[in-house]
Order: structure tokens, then sequence, then C-alpha cells
């Protein structure tokens, strides 16, 4: 019996050890303190520092101001927060499944770091805008070293260092590696659109969206605040436009929301970038001025109301007020008009129009480029627009400030168009986070570098710095507070990486008419494996800041997290 029992558990001891016990892994570990997205020069040593956050301190060398203290206590806070939740999930961090994980094992151990100096070299800067220096250098060594001319280059700076710290958990100890890093952004307008009118998204997930953009790097969020659906504006001149048009007096943001968002996007350098698309996209406005949209007619029998009525003075003076608002309530100097997907079919059908545009000898399309030629000049100079590519692509006559927003089909050609009419371009053709594809698509975000496409199509290579970055599209359909940002995160960290690092060298672009995607995806797949476990290791960092993003990978897991 006793000999029975004996080799019982003996056989148990041999197999739970041999073949059981030890997880050999996900495909993809995380790393440790990989920075995302990828600086642009990085040397990182095989020593550490460990470091106990209680006893450290951050020295101000030069200048300072709100921005740099609300960003130093933001970052303290994450370094003590998501990192001691690390230690206390230490029961599950058993060591098997963290050897491939500890990269850093053999590391030689230098001292603790007990001090970060940041220099800021210029004065404060008071909002981000447009072509701001995000630039800085970081030095890990005895002392720690921040530096940089420009505030946004301290934010993005602590964001880095913040990502290089790493819990070992052999050692139970916080560490981080002797590093040099000098970083700017490739692209300057690296953007977020979000669509607050298909369903109404709470202050709190889109202040939750900055926090995450900020991890991200990303520097402009674009806010697609009303549409056909719902207007949830709350303007103070036009307060019946959300009276009647917002989903429920609840679903509004109000003065003080909109000054809450553009504040917290300020603090972490992002620009908050407000569109109102006109004149198609605008059912909801009908609901409290019906007067300014267009009757649309089927048969001699008016069918529902469709775009803006470009004829209507009481459009322009509606629109002239509300701007004047608007342009108060976000300092951006940029301001989204829109212009995408107008109706041309309902203004033809409605017959006072037809009217008109025989009478002037106008198309359809002619008439948009009247409306937005009416339309532009409301801005008056305290603000350059961003339009949708229609409106470029019907001939409206456009200052060489206003920025074009590739969007549609065939985007190398029209991305060419553009630029050789020698205007700005954003794109967003291949980032639209409302398509879903099985097994994930990050890697074809990640792909898709805009002014690769435009330089292998033939493109003017002098001209594609005219392209000034691009923005991921979260239109809000089938997104609402339940899933947005983990429909967002971390698939638009794919964007963020690909617009602020280096292009990938060597790997054929993503290529829209290229069907035999196979032909070189061992290759591909063989650069993207580093890039896989360091977008691994962010969503869990992003996870352990309170920010549920999906998984990227497949199988796996993450410590310490949400
Ligand atoms: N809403 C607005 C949308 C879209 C656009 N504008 C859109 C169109 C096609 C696709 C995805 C989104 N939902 N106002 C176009 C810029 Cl595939």
């Amino acid at each position: 019996m006793f000999y029975q029992v004996f080799i019982y558990f003996a056989i148990n001891i041999i197999i739970s050890n041999g073949m059981y016990v030890i997880n050999p892994g996900p495909k993809y570990p995380a790393t440790n303190g990989e920075v995302w997205p990828k600086p642009q020069f990085q040397r990182k040593e095989n020593y550490y520092y460990s470091f106990n956050p209680s006893r450290f301190t951050v020295k101000n060398k030069q200048n300072t101001c709100d921005i740099i203290t609300s960003a130093i206590e933001r970052y303290s806070f994450i370094i003590r927060n998501s990192l001691k939740t690390n230690r206390l999930r230490r029961d599950v961090t058993d060591k098997n499944y963290l050897v491939s994980q500890n990269d850093s094992d053999t590391d030689v151990y230098l001292g603790r770091l007990t001090e970060l100096d940041i220099d800021l070299k210029l004065p404060c800067e008071d909002y981000p805008y447009f072509g701001m220096d995000e630039s800085y250098d970081l030095k890990i060594s005895t002392k720690a070293s921040l530096s940089s001319d420009s505030v946004w280059g301290i934010l993005r700076g602590l964001e880095t260092w913040t990502q290089l710290f790493y819990f070992s958990s052999d050692y139970n100890e916080i560490r981080i590696n002797q590093t040099h890093i000098m970083d700017f952004p490739r692209y300057p307008h690296r953007g977020l659109l979000l669509d607050t009118s298909r369903h109404f998204i709470s202050l709190s997930k889109i202040l939750k969206t900055l926090d995450a953009m900020a991890s991200n790097k990303m520097n402009v969020f674009h806010w697609h605040i009303v549409d056909d659906q719902s207007f949830p504006y709350q303007s103070e001149v036009f307060p019946e436009l959300s009276q009647n048009g917002a989903y429920h007096p609840s679903m509004v943001y109000t003065k003080q929301d909109i000054q809450l968002v553009v504040s917290y996007a300020r603090e972490r350098g992002i620009r908050v970038l407000p569109e109102f698309d006109v004149p198609g996209h605008t059912r909801s406005w009908g609901a409290s001025h019906p007067n300014i949209l267009t009757a649309c007619y089927s048969y001699g029998k008016v069918i529902g109301l469709g775009p803006m009525d470009p004829t209507n003075n009481a459009t322009y003076t509606l629109l002239e007020e509300l701007i004047k608002e608007i342009q108060q309530w976000f300092p951006d100097k940029y301001f989204h008009f829109g212009g995408d997907e107008v109706e041309l079919d309902c203004w033809k059908s409605n017959p006072s129009l037809h009217h008109y545009m025989i009478e002037h000898n106008l198309s359809a399309e002619q008439l948009h480029a009247l409306f937005m030629e009416n339309v532009l000049p409301l801005l008056g100079n305290r603000s350059n627009a961003i339009v949708w590519q229609e409106v470029f692509d019907e001939g409206v006559p456009l200052s060489s400030e206003t920025i074009v927003q590739v969007w549609k089909w065939d985007w190398e050609i029209e991305m060419i168009r553009v630029l050789n009419s020698g205007h700005k371009l954003i794109f967003s053709s291949s980032w639209y986070l409302d398509h879903l594809k099985t097994g994930g698509d990050w890697v074809d975000y990640y792909m898709a570098d805009p002014r690769e496409m435009v330089i292998s199509k033939g493109g003017n290579t002098s001209l594609v710095n005219n392209i000034v970055g691009g923005e991921a599209c979260m239109w809000g359909e089938v997104v609402d507070d339940t899933n947005v940002i983990s429909r967002v995160w971390p698939r638009a960290s794919a964007t963020a990486e690909r617009l602020w690092s280096a292009p990938m060298d060597s790997v054929q672009v993503h290529n829209q008419n290229d069907t035999s995607e196979d032909s070189n995806a061992p290759a591909q797949e063989d650069q993207l494996y580093e890039v896989r476990r360091r977008l691994e290791e962010h969503t869990c960092r992003m996870r352990r800041r309170g920010i549920p993003a999906q998984p990227p990978n497949g199988p796996g897991y993450c410590i310490g997290a949400v």
C-alpha cells in the first residue's frame, strides 16, 4: 500500500516537472521595457539600474510650467501604480512563464537610479500646434537626463522614460537599462478620428482615448462631433441644435465638457481638431433648422431632407455665427469642414435647386464647389481648413494652406494628384478602424506608409514631405462606450508607430492592387517578430494603465492588468 502510494507520487512529480508544469509560453512573448512607437535612435546597454519610485527625485533645471509639473505627477503615478500592480500579482508570475520574457537576466547591475534631470531649453508654449517640435534626448546613466527645446519634446520623452521601466520578478525590483535615445517624429500630424454622432461617447471614454493617444505619441484628436444621426454639440448661440438634434438631453457635450477635453489634451501635447461636416452628413441639424437643408424629391414628392441648401442665405448666416463660437471653444488653428459624400442626387431632385443650377449653368459638383467657396472664408484668418478629398476632387479653389484628407479607394493616384496641386495631405484610406478582418489587421495598418506608397508609384520624392501625416478613423456606427476603447487599441497603435518611427526597411510596401500578399510574407514575418513582441508589451502596458486594449497577436497573457 505504502509502496503504491509512493510510486504514485513519484510518477506524478516526474510527469508534472517534465511535461505539464512548464508552459512553453506564447508565440510572441512580451518584451521588457521596449518602447512603442520605436524611437528613431536608441542604444540600450546590458547594464541596468534598480529603481525605487519612493526614493527618487525629478529636477527641473531651467524652464518649467504647468504642463511639465502635471506631466511629472501623471507619469510618477503611472510608474508607481502600474509596476506596483505587477508586483502585487507576483503569485501568478511563475518563473517558468517568464523564462522567455526576461531577456535581461544576464545584465550587469550598476547601482540605484535616484534622479531625473529635465532640461527644457526654450520657454514653454501654451497650446500644441501643427508642426510643433516634439524631439527629445533621453539618457539613462548614473543620473537620468531628459532634454528638449520644447515642452512637447519633454512630454514625449517622459512617455518614453516611463516605458523603459520593467519589473524583474526574479529579483522583485523595478529596473531600467543604461540607454541613450534621440527621438523625433517622422510625420507631424498623427491623429485619431472619433465619431461621436452615430453613438454618443461619454466624456470619460474620450479622456481615456486621450490617455491612450499620449501613450502612443499621437498628437491630433480629430473630433467628428456631429453628423446625420445626432448633434451632441451643445451650442450657446444655437441651443436648439442639440435640444432637437441630440439623441437624448443627457447625450450632449457642454462648453465645460469641451473645455475639459481641450485642456486634458493640451496637457498631453494633443491638439483637438473639431469637424463640423458640411454640406452633407447634416440631417441632425434639420431637427431644429429644417430650412437650411434641401428637400429631396422622388416622383414629385418630398421624401426627406438631404444636404444643406447652398442657395439659402440662412445656411451661411447660421454657419457664420456657429463657427465663431466653435473657434472660441477650440483653440486649434485648423478647422475640419468635412465636405465628403454630398448627396448630389438630392440637390438635382429638388425643383428649386434644379432651376438654380440651370439658371447659373452649374453642375451639381459645381454647386458643391460654390458652397465650399462660400463657407471657407467664414473661418476668417482665425483658422485654416482641412477638407475630405471630394472637395479637392470637385475643383473647389482652395488656399494653399488648406489640407486635404485622403480616405477613398485609389489613394496612390489621388495622393499624387493632391500633392501635385501643392496641397498638404493627411492620409487615412488604409486606417479604417471600423473595418474588421478575421485574425487581426494591425499588420496591414503597420505596412501602410503613405510616403513610401507615393514613391513606389513614381510620385515626385520632393513632394512627399507634403504628406504631413495620417489619421486612424473610428467611425461610430457599431461602436459605443462598451467597445470603443478595445476596438481602437491597440489597432491604432500600428498607425501611431508608422507615423512616428522610421520606415521598415526592405519590406515591400502594402499595395492595394497587389493580391499576392504571400510573396514576401516570410521576410516580413521575420521583421515583424520584434514588432509583434513589442506591441504585445505595449498592449499589456496600456492595460496596466487602465486602458482595456485587446490582444494583438493571438494567444498570450498579460500580467498585472485590468
Ligand atoms: N461618415 C462620414 C462616414 C464616412 C465618411 N464620412 C465613411 C464612409 C465610408 C466608409 C467609412 C466611413 N461613416 N461623415 C467618409 C469620410 Cl467605408
